[in-house]
């Protein structure tokens, strides 16, 4: 069998992955993945033309089923596979409460049906990024739709898991998944690129009002990146409802948690700072996560992506949850309806097992969320309007294995004292730790939070804006050097380009599914440029290049 993704900043050659995932993806759960997308659209064709029939379960669906797609979320051909066939379910039953395709030859995804799962290969290798689009350019326009709509689909979910839903966002997926079956020119599917952008900020926005009605605002924080001597579990992922059950239900175990990763912003909420065995962050950025599981030495639970392929060192001892999954690896179910889930296995486990091996000490400052750089917007504002601060970049997105991201800590490093780095996402761990002082008690590396938190930074420049009287974003002193690597960074890039920003860098190569075409129209239109060399990068965000 043979596949073809190209959805990953690690895309092989950076043309795309064809035999096996550099990611570990093999290749029948990469063609399944194409499927399940191919079978979303389906949905959305049957949904578009019955609205009334497409409830906020079918969206709930669709959030997880893409999300389950992302890069480095789950591993299983089984897990997909089931999603396969729950969305044949739903597309069905739309179908079978009237929808009708309006066109004279509906598309595959909605008049496919198989006789029973065995048929799922054979489609599977169908459907992929290939069969978008024989245009390359139209091709590549629906990929970055279809990636910017699985980056939202992730916010969604996370959002949803809290109870808070959005039906404009759930009608979008039908209308743009369905948008990509069509025969649409050029024009329509980049204005359908913007309106993507347009859904993520909505989306973004959602996630932010879920997470700090649930938890609190992020406030300043110092984290511990030491251990103790107590067996720990170690939480991994973006999804902060199970960081809050895990946190209850650990409570007076004897067990510690620790965050990794994109959980570390975690420690900034007041609802999970109060607790005493909450004791800091372990470990760094996803790709560095086999040596981490191994020391760490207790369980870990990871709640979303970024999964690497799971060395027997710490297979035992590893759980996922949510739309995350790998084989051999065990995994906490859903939460019954209204209840909560069950972590009583991961506990028991963590009990038998030796507290963490130190691999650092010390500790790092964060939570520059919206509000809490509010606070301190005044401070903020005469730091600029002195010329004490001179510059801030925006260094927010994905970290990475590829070796080219020395480039993020060397501009850091770099960068003038009088500028401030805003950042988001585990790009961060490229800096993160380095020495780079405060100018007059503002640190200049400002952590807003997660992946999903660049919409505080975003906030945060239009209120800048607002209060310089300023009627374009990008008069603000503001540069934007981006790292991405999967698909909820698409998301983000696509909320910056709605939001007008122009000028964005973006490292450490530009995503291989922008066509020539396509990625000459970024840069006539956006200006957006490839990360080159850190001096030449510098003195032209410096001199507001
Ligand atoms: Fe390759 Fe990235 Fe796709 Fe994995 S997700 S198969 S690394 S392009
Ligand atoms: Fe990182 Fe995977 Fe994207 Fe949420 S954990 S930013 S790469």
């Amino acid at each position: 069998m043979s596949m073809f993704c190209y959805q990953c900043q690690e895309a092989a050659k950076n043309v795309g992955c064809s035999v096996r995932g550099a990611c570990g993806k093999d290749d029948v759960t990469s063609n399944m993945q194409d499927l399940l997308v191919n079978v979303c659209q389906g949905i959305a064709v049957a949904a578009e033309k019955a609205p009334e029939t497409f409830t906020q379960a079918h969206g709930e669906f669709i959030s997880k089923a893409l999300f389950a797609t992302i890069t480095n979320a789950n591993f299983k051909q089984d897990d997909i596979a089931a999603f396969v066939t729950e969305g044949l379910a739903i597309r069905d039953a739309i179908k079978a409460q009237g929808s009708c395709c309006s066109s004279c030859c509906p598309p595959e995804c909605f008049t496919w049906s198989p006789a029973g799962s065995a048929d799922y290969d054979a489609q599977a290798a169908k459907v992929g990024v290939m069969n978008y689009n024989a245009n390359e350019d139209l091709r590549s326009l629906i990929s970055l739709i279809i990636y910017g709509l699985k980056g939202i689909a992730a916010y969604a979910d996370h959002a949803s898991v809290l109870g808070y839903t959005n039906p404009e966002i759930y009608a979008f997926y039908v209308k743009a998944l369905a948008a990509t079956t069509k025969d649409l020119g050029a024009d329509e599917f980049t204005a359908l690129v913007l309106e993507t952008g347009e859904f993520a900020v909505k989306t973004m926005a959602l996630l932010d009002e879920a997470n700090t009605t649930s938890y609190g605002h992020p406030e300043l924080s110092t984290v511990n990146l030491g251990v103790r001597a107590n067996p720990g579990i170690l939480i991994s992922g973006h999804d902060l409802r199970d960081m809050a059950e895990l946190l209850e239900q650990t409570a007076g175990t004897g067990v510690d948690v620790y965050t990794h990763s994109e959980m570390l912003p975690a420690n900034y909420y007041p609802a999970f700072k109060k607790y005493d065995h909450f004791v800091g962050n372990y470990g760094n950025a996803w790709w560095k996560q086999n040596e981490e599981f191994t020391s760490f030495n207790g369980p870990i639970l990871m709640t979303t992506n970024c999964i690497v392929p799971v060395k027997d060192a710490y297979k035992d001892r590893m759980y996922t949850t949510g739309v995350a999954g790998y084989p051999g690896v065990k995994h906490i179910a859903d939460a019954p309806e209204n209840g909560k889930k069950d972590f009583s296995a991961v506990i028991a486990q963590a009990k038998t097992c030796p507290a963490p091996v130190e691999i650092e000490t010390g500790e790092i400052v964060g939570g520059f969320a919206h509000n809490q750089v509010m606070a301190l917007a005044d401070k903020v504002v005469d730091a600029v309007k002195s010329g004490a601060v001179k510059r801030f970049v925006v260094m927010a997105g994905c970290d990475g294995r590829h070796s080219d991201r020395q480039y993020f800590t060397d501009v850091a490093n770099g960068l003038p004292d009088d500028t401030i780095i805003l950042t988001a996402g585990c790009a961060k761990y490229r800096y993160n730790k380095l020495q780079l002082g405060d100018i007059g008690g503002i640190p200049r590396v400002l952590d807003a939070g997660q992946c999903n938190d660049s919409y505080s930074l975003a906030v945060i420049a239009l209120k800048l804006k607002e209060v310089f009287g300023l009627d374009d974003i990008n008069d603000l002193p503001i540069s934007y050097d981006i790292g991405w690597y999967e698909q909820k960074a698409v998301a983000v890039l696509l909320a910056l380009l709605f939001l007008g920003v122009k000028g964005i860098r973006l490292g450490p190569t530009l995503p291989a599914f922008l066509s020539a075409n396509v990625a000459k129209v970024l840069v006539e239109n956006f200006d957006i440029k490839p990360t080159g060399q850190v001096e030449a990068d510098i003195a032209a965000m410096m001199a507001g290049h």
